[in-house]
């Protein structure tokens, strides 16, 4: 009795673990033309071979049960039966024709990234994602997409919030309904640009540019990853795609360009103290917490603790050429690629008189970054 209670159990959970894999393991909810095409050869694939896989074993196994020996049954020769052999050649070249074509079409729907209305190039660095709004309303805009997941997530001391590692402070912001190139690059190593729903995956490679483009018909927010093994947090660089209407996007854009004026800092000028380690606080938090961690003391075995840091409490033409050159073979990258050379002196700045550091060389300023870079 509780055996067949047990089984049936079981059978149910079996059904109802079979129902929510076949929804979790298709492909995501098309958005574009393209992915719905995508979507829709992969349907037409699957179907196909379905056909051919229950004709074949069903003429197989009928053949085996139907003919077999114990029956009395011999077996016909029939070797080099040109009706057969040309039979089962003609069948297959139908059949390949008949996927080929319109797999054809949706390739090149896919490679054509003809008059699109914005341009945005996507570059892969180690380990975020940098845009540049190079062409079309939005133009001249850029921003870095950093993870946002926070470290006590993914270290197991927090427990995982909906979107784990597919969060960003920053989202790519692009208006609905509208062309969009994308460019693909990269800074350092090749990484892979690729959001799911819009059938789109891109391999972003260091000196090449690559292209593909989607055209967004819902409005939504759109999650993806970088799809190149890229190095230790390769699985910490998502892509997050917020599709908004054309209004909402032409604020954003005015928004953008706003901060875009504010930020751009003479390098020549002489900062104090207390405005740079500000600001330092400020860029440390974006940009090294997820590391060092706010507390200066890093991960034992993983991340340095900055905090008491003998690099960070010497000289500090040591400590600007670490930040902007990154360390070879460590996870710590050249930020020289990413951040302005006042960023830059304000978070050397802010970790030279944070926690427990008292440097004697305690202020760095931008024109001094300038200066070391190569
Ligand atoms: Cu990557």
């Amino acid at each position: 009795m509780t055996s067949r209670l047990a089984a049936k159990t079981a059978t149910l959970s079996l059904a109802i673990y079979a129902g929510a894999a076949a929804a979790q393991h298709n492909f995501q909810t098309p958005v574009t033309p393209v992915a719905r095409e995508i979507y829709d050869l992969h349907l037409l694939m699957l179907a196909i071979c379905a056909v051919i896989f229950v004709i074949v074993f069903g003429v197989m196994f009928y053949s085996i049960y139907a003919h077999r020996k114990s029956v009395g049954h011999k077996a016909l020769q029939f070797h080099e039966n040109t009706t057969v052999e040309i039979v089962w050649t003609i069948i297959p070249f139908f059949i390949l024709i008949g996927m080929a074509w319109p797999a054809t079409k949706t390739v090149l729907a896919l490679k054509d990234t003809s008059n699109p209305e914005v341009t945005i190039k996507a570059t892969g660095y180690q380990w975020k994602w940098g845009y540049d709004y190079v062409k079309g309303e939005g133009e001249g805009i850029m921003l870095y997409s950093n993870l946002a997941t926070p470290s006590e997530q993914v270290y197991n001391r927090q427990s995982k919030g909906e979107h784990y590692l597919l969060e960003v402070d920053q989202p790519l912001v692009v208006p609905v309904g509208k062309k969009i190139r994308m460019l693909t690059t990269a800074g350092d190593v090749i990484h892979a640009w690729w959001v799911p729903a819009f059938g789109v995956k891109q391999d972003a490679i260091p000196g090449f540019i690559r292209d593909t483009w989607f055209k967004a018909e819902k409005e939504g927010i759109y999650r993806g990853q970088c799809a190149e093994l890229c190095g230790k947090d390769h699985g910490f660089m998502p892509i997050v795609v917020e599709v908004v209407s054309a209004e909402k996007y032409s604020a954003w854009v005015g928004e953008q360009k706003k901060k875009l004026a504010a930020a751009a800092d003479d390098p020549a000028k002489t900062w104090d103290l207390a405005d740079l380690r500000a600001r330092g606080e400020k860029v440390y938090a974006a940009n090294c917490v997820a590391c060092h961690q706010a507390n200066g003391m890093g991960v034992p075995n993983a991340f340095p603790a900055l905090a008491g840091s003998k690099v960070v409490n010497g000289p500090k033409g040591d400590q600007i050429a670490i930040v902007l050159n990154g360390k070879q073979g460590t996870a710590m990258q050249a930020f020289g690629k990413t951040l302005s050379d006042t960023d830059l002196a304000a978070v050397i700045t802010y970790t030279r008189n944070a926690w427990t550091n008292k440097a004697a060389e305690n202020l760095v300023q931008p024109a001094e970054v300038k200066s070391a870079r190569k």
